[in-house]
């Protein structure tokens, strides 16, 4: 009988098999959120602040994709934005977001993902996980970004590689903002800057499907503050798996603090513009001093 200690790690399974696992258990979530969503859908509940909404197609969906996983997979841990973190034992952990995008979906407007990845390590660290597969599905249009660590990035099938970027006085940049309305005045701050100094600015209100367009060459860069691993996890892996680069600021990895994407040198131009406005620093208080 050998002990732990002397057992080999479990081997990593296949990476395809993993990625047919993210892109299953997302299109079989994308239906539902189509098929069954209410005519008169509405809020259930909100959470950091009045406009970061849930509805109960969220929860529906969350938990079809735990269902769909767990059985699949059941020793790995489970991370979703709307029902929390559950360990598993084998070191992989499955991070979805049921839909990304919430607002939109919630308005009807259509886009927004089903983001599904299984990644190595802790999500609940940052910088402490990495993804092995990942696909961001829009249920709406059909248009699916599948990623596996080593075999590429693709959309509907077909191989994304990103090109060189333009300068940043020419680059169609993608962002998004938060629920906080003093996060929201630094979100203003910045982006005021940068509008001047750019293409324009696109605010596509689904970070899954924002981060999908950069590696696709629909976007020339992105960036946002705020973004949790169930929204980043499986469209990082994509634009990585194109050739491009998701990074963060002031040294720190992709986080909550600041994610930003595109190809070099671009990517880093913008980054060190963000640095250089403080993009991560202090939401500011309201007018006359007050907090909100
Ligand atoms: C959304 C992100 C979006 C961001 C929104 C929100 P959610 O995620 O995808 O980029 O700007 O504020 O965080 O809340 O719909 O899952």
């Amino acid at each position: 009988m050998t002990d732990a200690s002397s057992r080999p790690a479990p081997a990593l399974p296949d990476v395809h098999a993993l990625l047919a696992l993210c892109e299953h258990a997302a299109r079989r979530a994308g239906v539902v959120t189509v098929a069954d969503r209410p005519r008169d859908l509405s809020v259930a509940s909100t959470k950091s602040s009045p406009t970061d909404v849930v509805t109960e197609m969220d929860r529906r969906t969350e938990t079809l994709l735990r269902e769909i996983l767990s059985a699949a997979r059941p020793q790995d841990g489970l991370l979703g934005e709307e029902q929390g973190h559950e360990t598993g034992s084998s070191g992989l952990t499955w991070v979805f977001d049921p839909i990304d995008g919430t607002v939109n979906y919630l308005y009807d407007i259509g886009v927004y993902a089903v983001s599904v990845a299984v990644v190595e390590g802790d999500p609940a660290v940052e910088g402490g996980w990495r993804p092995v597969a990942g696909c961001v599905h829009n249920p709406v249009t059909g248009a699916t970004w599948t990623a596996g660590r080593g075999i590429g990035a693709f959309l509907d099938g077909r191989r994304l590689t990103m090109g060189e970027p333009p300068a940043l006085d020419r680059a169609l940049t993608g962002t998004g903002f938060g629920y906080f309305t003093g996060r929201r005045r630094t979100q203003a701050r910045v982006v005021a800057d940068l509008l001047p100094r750019v293409r324009d600015i696109r605010r596509i209100g689904c970070a899954a499907i924002d981060l999908c367009m950069v590696a696709t060459g629909r976007l020339d860069v992105y960036f946002e503050r705020g973004l949790h691993a169930w929204d980043l996890a499986a469209a990082l892996l994509v634009v990585e798996e194109a050739g491009g680069v998701v990074r963060g600021i002031g040294g720190k990895p992709p986080a909550e603090a600041m994610v930003v994407a595109g190809a070099r040198p671009l990517v880093d131009v913008l980054a060190a513009a963000l640095e250089e406005l403080d993009a991560d620093g202090d939401d500011e208080p309201a007018p006359g001093g007050a907090q909100d």
